[in-house]
């Protein structure tokens, strides 16, 4: 779900104007997906790396502790069901609870992406949750949507409309809208 707010300063037409050309220059807040994945949840950390991701200025707005089903693995992976790499990844996924999360802010679906770090832990920034946290590829203990339609698509998968909540940051002062 990607939508764009214009913060206060940003309510000047000729500034909306030009920022409709500068397409950059508009705060987006976006509402993305991410997912605390099964060895994670087993090495305790749920809270650090929800942590991470509030520090950043991200709010919460949903939140769902599930154990995926193959069928699951299937559905959400779909693009990679047919890749040889999808037995292994079916195997982890389904092999305890995940946390599905919805989270709020600007910007957000890249944020995300750059808090969680490289998909291949070898590749990961040094602070990223991947470099510090994920033993393997496979294994890599977070999961994010990487675009908009990803993420529509990703939040769609595992929470109803009604079970996202946008809210306010005490940080940001744009107004949320979902
Ligand atoms: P990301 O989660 O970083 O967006 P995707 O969507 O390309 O990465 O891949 C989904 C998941 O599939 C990854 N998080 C990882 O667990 C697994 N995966 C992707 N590529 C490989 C690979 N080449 N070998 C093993 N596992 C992979």
């Amino acid at each position: 779900m990607t939508f764009i707010i214009l913060k206060s300063e940003f309510r000047n037409p000729n500034y909306i104007y030009i920022s409709h050309i500068l397409k950059q220059k508009v705060p987006t807040m976006e509402m993305t997906f991410a997912m605390i994945k099964p060895n994670a949840v087993k090495s305790g950390l749920i809270g650090r790396i929800i942590d991470r991701y509030i520090a950043a200025g991200l709010s919460v707005c949903a939140v769902k502790m599930h154990q995926m089903t193959s069928a699951d693995a299937r559905g959400f992976y779909a693009e990679h069901v047919e890749k040889p790499f999808f037995p292994e990844l079916e195997a982890y996924m389904t092999k305890g609870p995940s946390v599905m999360l919805a989270l709020g802010g600007e910007n957000a679906i890249a944020k995300v992406r750059a808090i969680n770090g490289a998909t291949n832990p070898a590749k990961a920034e040094p602070g990223t949750l991947r470099y510090d946290f994920a033993p393997s590829m496979t294994e890599n203990v977070v999961h994010s949507s990487d675009s908009p339609e990803s993420a529509k698509r990703e939040l769609d998968f595992w929470f109803k409309e009604d079970e996202r909540y946008a809210y306010e940051m005490p940080s940001l002062k744009a107004c949320c809208v979902l």
